[in-house]
């Protein structure tokens, strides 16, 4: 009896390993790390990063290869979904163009008062700034090009 439900326990487990997600999720965005998903709701490919990013499309090692989602791939520029800033420094600005350039959206980080998240960037995102920014009511799904905290 003891030999079986070590068995089963066993079996048990590996079922429970089986069932975890492909893909992280939301709350697997490391704190101090704006993460950033290849689908709306925190889904598909992750691509967490804990500095600036001037140029998604440039994701070699002279780049400073932190333009590729989290399992080495590339294809981040232009793909990104949704966000969510854990960064514990500052607020972070998504722009269409490379080097912080062009259409953008600001989001502040997670604690405080400001929106720091967003499960759907084709519903537009981010929050009214007084320092150039604007809520973006139009879609900014599959535009981020670069980032930058503390904007
Ligand atoms: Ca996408
Ligand atoms: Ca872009």
């Amino acid at each position: 009896m003891k030999r079986l439900l070590a068995t089963v326990s066993l079996a048990l487990g590996v079922l429970g390993m089986a069932a975890t997600p492909a893909f992280a999720g939301v709350d697997d965005c490391p704190s101090g790390s704006v993460c950033r998903w290849q689908y709306g709701n925190y889904d598909g490919k992750q691509a967490t990063s804990q500095i600036d990013n001037p140029d998604y499309g440039c994701w070699s090692v002279t780049c400073g290869n932190q333009s590729r989602w989290d399992d080495g791939s590339t294809g981040l520029n232009n793909a990104v979904s949704s966000v969510s800033n854990h960064g514990t420094r500052c607020n972070i600005k998504f722009a269409d163009g490379t080097n912080y350039t062009g259409a953008d959206v600001f989001f502040g980080r997670a604690g405080t008062n400001y929106q720091w998240r967003d499960p759907y960037l084709s519903n537009g995102g981010g929050y009214e700034t007084t320092v150039g920014g604007a809520l973006r009511v139009n879609s900014f799904d599959n535009l981020t090009t670069s980032h930058n905290f503390c904007p």
